[in-house]
C-alpha cells in the first residue's frame, strides 16, 4: 500500500528534500509552503501524480483549513506529518528583540505547529502514522539571541513527548528531531536577507546538510512499527558546545 506524507515548510531546506526523500522511497506527499512557484518546481523533479502542492500560510487560520479541506481523495488519509515550517527570526538579546519577531516565532513555529497537528491527528490515529516534529538543539542548549527561538523549540519537543504520552496504545509514532547547524536559507531568513552572513556563518564549518536531515526524517519513518525514536539530537562534527560566560563588574 502507498503511503502519504504531509510536510510543511517543503519550498525550501529540510522541507523540500524530506519530500524528495520520502518521494523516492515511493511515499506520496502533499508539499506544502507559502512560495507557489517553489512548489510547482519541485513537483516537476519528481514522478507524475506523485506529490501534491497545497500552498497556503501555516499561520492562517482559514487558509489552513481550506487546504486541508481540498485535499484531493488519493491524499487525504495522511500517514506521517513532517511538522518542519518554521523559523528563527533576529539574534539580537531579549532586551533588544523586536517583539513583531517574537510573534511570528510563536505564532509559525508553536501556535500553526499544534493546529495543524490537531487537525490531521484524527486520521493518523486511524491509520496508526507517525508526525515528525522539527525541533532544534536550541531546544536544549541556550545562547545569546536564540531566546524565543529556543523557547519555541522547547515547546515542539515537550508536545512531541506529550504527543506520546496521549497516543499510547494507539499505535502512532512521535518523533521530536534536534538538528544543530543545517546550511539552509535558515540563517538568511534570521538575519533578514543578509546573505552574507548567512554565507560566513556556515563558512568552513562543514555544517549538516538538508539532506542528511531528510535522510534521518526517512529513517525514522521506516523504522518497524513497533519502534519510536522519541527525540533524536544531531549535530555536525564541526560544532560542538562552549562553558558558562560569567559577567563581571
Ligand atoms: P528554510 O528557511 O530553508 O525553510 C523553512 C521553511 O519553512 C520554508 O519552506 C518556508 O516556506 C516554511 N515556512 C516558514 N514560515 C512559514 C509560514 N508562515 N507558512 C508556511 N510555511 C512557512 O529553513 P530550514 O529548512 O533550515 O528549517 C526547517 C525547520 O528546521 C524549521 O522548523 C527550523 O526551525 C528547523 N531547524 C533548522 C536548523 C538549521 O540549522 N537550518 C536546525 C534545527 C532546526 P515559505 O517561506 O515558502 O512559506
Ligand atoms: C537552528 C539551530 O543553533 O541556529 O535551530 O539554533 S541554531
Amino acid at each position: 500500500m502507498v503511503r502519504t506524507a504531509l510536510v510543511t515548510g517543503a519550498t525550501s531546506g529540510i522541507g523540500a528534500a524530506t519530500v524528495r526523500a520520502l518521494a523516492g522511497a515511493g511515499w506520496q506527499v502533499v508539499a506544502t509552503g507559502r512560495r507557489a512557484e517553489r512548489l510547482d518546481a519541485l513537483t516537476r523533479e519528481l514522478p507524475e501524480g506523485q506529490v501534491h502542492t497545497a500552498v497556503f500560510d501555516v499561520t492562517d487560520a482559514r487558509a489552513r483549513d481550506v487546504a486541508i479541506d481540498a485535499l484531493p481523495e488519493a491524499f487525504r488519509g495522511i500517514d506521517l506529518l513532517v511538522n518542519n515550517a518554521g523559523l528563527a527570526l533576529g539574534t539580537a538579546p531579549a532586551q533588544e528583540a523586536k517583539p513583531g519577531d517574537w510573534e511570528t516565532m510563536i505564532a509559525t513555529n508553536v501556535s500553526a505547529l499544534v493546529a495543524i497537528t490537531r487537525r490531521l491527528l484524527p486520521r493518523l490515529v486511524e491509520r496508526r502514522g507517525g508526525i515528525v516534529n522539527l525541533s532544534s538543539v536550541a531546544a536544549s542548549y541556550p545562547y545569546t539571541g536564540g531566546n524565543v527561538y529556543g523557547a519555541t523549540k522547547a515547546f515542539v519537543r515537550q508536545f512531541s513527548l506529550g504527543l506520546r504520552s496521549d497516543l499510547a496504545g494507539t499505535g502512532v509514532r512521535v518523533t521530536s528531531i534536534e538538528p544543530g547547524m543545517v546550511e539552509t536559507e535558515f540563517t538568511t531568513v534570521r538575519t533578514g536577507g543578509d546573505k552574507a552572513a548567512s554565507n560566513k556563518l556556515y563558512a568552513g564549518a562543514d555544517p549538516m546538510t538538508a539532506q542528511d536531515i531528510a535522510a534521518t526524517i526517512l529513517w525514522v519513518a521506516s523504522l518497524p512499527p513497533h519502534l519510536n525514536i522519541n527525540a533524536l539530537e544531531l549535530m555536525p562534527v564541526s560544532q560542538s558546545f562552549a562553558g558558562f560566560q560569567v559577567a563581571r563588574d
